[in-house]
């Protein structure tokens, strides 16, 4: 689109209406700024024109500043230097007509109109903190003359998406209208023509005197656990503290250099990256965008354990009807007593309205038999990790499913091909593998099998974001993309045991590093008895199989983690606080002695980079394969369903700026030292030998 078209001034009756058309969602890239000023510029001096309109075409108002040019230096310019101060500077009115998003710089830009009008399904804020940076563009100084300051630091702090209707109860939004946007806002422009003074959020100072400098500390303190490690949170709230203490024009100042602090830090950097790789996730290579979509508007699972369940009330959370089936009446009761339960534990916490709960169980059907559930569109197996009973599961579902229905197992490392050949339609089968507790995390990790079909890889992508998921694609290999990268970490770890780590150190690094919980703890929370006896069926499969004698023997003792109130860590009756216990530094020390192992100081770098480089040389591999379509994939997932802290990117992102080279040289290092678990992948080293970073590397 030529730069002329980006923004179009139209005068009808006495009204110009402005309209920003900027595919897909308006924002504002270079020239839209431009745009809007010189058609804003044309309508203020038109004697002809009384009032404007500024409107959005196509699905949205403005959705902010283009975020792929941050990082060159002109957006905070473009958008709060000229346009938004211009439209506040106005001597005729601006309403400012919204629908979709009007985000970051969409929303400053409205505020620096004279009234806003809505659709009830648009959606206001400010999410600047969620990709590092602030509301550059006069928001910190605006939304709290607007809406008060604590409104603009919980709305500036969190990033949130406010809807129409609350949006006009806390004052940011003026009228809200169901019929159409464009009549509304033009007869709001008639009615307010001839008002004077005209109203400017710029110079409406009531609500930002006499405030109690203690709401900014309490703000700090209420963030600390989720902004660890960042500083656009907290700069977020100096602006807006800026905003009780300076002037107007000297709090944009303020703005400024808090924005400047932040723009180019490796924590923006880290979070615009995972904003686009995410985005980037829903492009599997080969695949083409328009192959058909099943549309989904019937589910099944089964399997009702605690996979299963979880997977039956994602359905149910978005409104989807799901059966679940189980072998027996007994275990279907449970896998049923055990959802109500959730629900019910939800509705206690208060993040469940009772109603809902009754009406998401209303979606869930408990089933016995095969035939009732042969009219769904897609069925997801969620039983235990064994071939022969999956592949059992999936003959009878060849017999009874309806034709086109998806057919997907939700296994965390088994072949997709064998389930797929004991069917007669391999091209509807995929992996579809949640992640604990289903119901709550976000990733799907979608499995392309050699006979998946491009309309069920589509498909299943697009279930997995109709369920609220981040639906991810790879290939078919033992673990997948998602569990074969983290899995030399969880080996590394153990290995960092016997030679001289104990959990609570390794726990205290890697919180430190970012997770919100460290790794030994989350074995504690999932259940080390899955792992046991993941390994023992390793064992037997592979002679050489590396055994891990310090996981081993907790569960020979019957530590199974929280669930049995001892594992890695003690915990005491009704409650989740790891306390470390002699007892298993007792059993660590002793298997150290028993390997001949003279423990050692390990530093917390070496633990870091011990646990992540061994992932990242995995990766690599898994990339060189095919496997993993791209780096920024891995990320996503490592992001969604790893934990992994976000304001880093992802594990490759993380790696990439410490430097390819330099991965490199430290895992060859340790190959020398440690051996073959530690052979560099080829990918890693042609890397490294022609400097591209993983986030450029080309691979498949
Ligand atoms: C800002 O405004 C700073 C200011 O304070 C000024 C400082 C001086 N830029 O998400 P979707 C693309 S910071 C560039 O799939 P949805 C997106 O990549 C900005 N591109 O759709 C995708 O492209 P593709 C503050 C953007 O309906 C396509 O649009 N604003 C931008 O699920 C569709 O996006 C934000 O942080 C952008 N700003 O969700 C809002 N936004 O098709 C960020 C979208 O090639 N955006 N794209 O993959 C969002 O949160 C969601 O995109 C939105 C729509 C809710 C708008």
């Amino acid at each position: 689109m030529s730069s002329e078209n980006l923004v179009t001034l139209d005068v009808k009756d006495g009204i110009g209406i402005i309209t920003v058309n900027n595919p897909p969602v308006n924002a504002l890239s270079p020239g839209v700024p431009e745009g809007i000023t010189a058609c804003f510029e044309k309508a203020h001096a038109d004697p002809a024109v009384k009032a404007m309109v500024l409107i959005g075409a196509g699905r949205s108002f403005i959705a902010g500043a283009d975020i792929r040019q941050f990082g060159k230096g002109r957006v905070r310019q473009a958008i709060g230097d000229s346009t938004t101060d211009k439209l506040d500077a106005s001597t005729k009115p601006i309403v400012a007509a919204i629908h979709g998003y009007a985000l970051g710089g969409g929303l400053e830009t409205a505020m620096g109109c004279n009234y806003r009008i809505a659709v009830r399904s648009a959606k206001v804020g400010l999410p600047e903190v969620l990709i590092g940076i602030l509301p550059g563009g006069g928001g910190t100084q605006r939304l709290p003359r607007l809406a008060g300051v604590q409104v603009a630091l919980d709305m500036i702090t969190s990033g949130r998406h406010v809807p129409a209707d609350e949006a006009k109860a806390l004052g940011i939004l003026d009228e809200v209208v169901d019929g159409d946007l464009l009549t509304a806002a033009i007869a709001m422009a008639k009615r307010i023509a001839d008002i004077r003074p005209l109203p400017h959020i710029s110079s409406n100072n009531a609500r930002v005197i006499g405030i109690d400098p203690k709401i900014f500390d309490a703000q700090r303190k209420s963030i600390a656990r989720r902004a660890r490690n960042q500083k656009a949170p907290y700069n977020c709230i100096l602006a807006v503290e800026a905003s009780t203490t300076h002037p107007f024009l000297q709090g944009l100042a303020r703005e400024r250099e808090l924005f400047v602090e932040l723009e180019n830090a490796d924590e923006a950097r880290g979070l615009r990256y995972a904003f686009f790789g995410e985005r980037e996730a829903k492009n599997v290579p080969g695949i083409p965008a328009n192959a058909p979509v099943q549309a989904i508007n019937a589910a099944a699972v089964i399997g009702a354990g605690t996979m299963g369940g979880g997977i039956a009330m994602s359905f149910a959370d978005f409104g989807i009807p799901v059966k679940i089936l189980e072998a027996t009446q007994e275990a279907l009761d449970r896998g049923m007593k055990r959802i109500r339960d959730n629900y019910a534990t939800s509705v206690k916490r208060g993040s469940l309205a009772e109603g809902e709960m009754t009406a998401r169980l209303s979606r869930i059907t408990p089933v016995l038999d095969y035939a009732d559930i042969a009219d769904a569109d897609v069925v997801i197996e969620a039983i235990f990790e064994e071939m022969a009973p999956k592949q059992a599961v999936f003959r009878q579902l060849d017999a009874v499913m309806k034709p086109g229905a998806l057919m997907l197992s939700n296994t965390s490392a088994l072949n997709i091909d064998e389930i797929a050949s004991v069917t007669k339609r391999p091209e509807v089968v995929a992996g579809a593998h949640f992640f604990s507790p289903a119901n709550v995390m976000k990733l799907l990790e979608v499995v392309k099998g050699t006979e998946t079909s491009a309309a069920t890889m589509n498909s299943v992508m697009a279930m997995g974001r109709a369920i609220g998921k981040i639906s991810v694609g790879c290939g078919n290999c033992d673990g997948f993309l998602a569990n074969r990268s983290r899995g030399p970490f969880g080996m590394e770890m153990v290995i960092l045991l016997e030679e001289g780590a104990l959990p609570e150190q390794i726990d205290k690094v890697m919180v430190e590093f970012g997770y919100p919980m460290g790794p030994v703890a989350v074995g504690d929370l999932a259940g080390l008895d899955i792992g046991w006896a993941a390994r023992k069926r390793r064992a037997a499969a592979d002679p050489n199989y590396r055994k891990q004698p310090i996981s081993d023997r907790l569960c020979e003792l019957g530590r199974f983690g929280q669930k049995t109130g001892k594992g890695w860590y003690r915990y005491e009756a009704g409650d989740r606080t790891p306390h470390p216990d002699p007892e298993v530094t007792a059993i660590i020390e002793q298997v150290s002695t028993e390997m001949g192992i003279t423990r050692r100081v390990i530093s917390d770098e070496e633990i870091l980079r011990r646990l992540l480089f061994a992932s990242v040389n995995e990766a690599c591999k898994i990339l060189e394969e095919g496997i993993a379509y791209r780096a920024s994939d891995v990320d996503v997932m490592w992001l969604y369903g790893f934990g992994f802290p976000r304001y880093r990117g992802g594990l490759m992102f993380w790696a990439d700026q410490i430097g390819v080279k330099d991965v490199f040289e430290q895992i060859q290092r340790w190959h020398q030292l440690y051996g073959a678990r530690w052979a560099p992948s080829a990918l890693l080293r042609r890397l490294a030998e022609t400097g591209t970073s993983f986030k450029d590397a080309k691979v498949g």
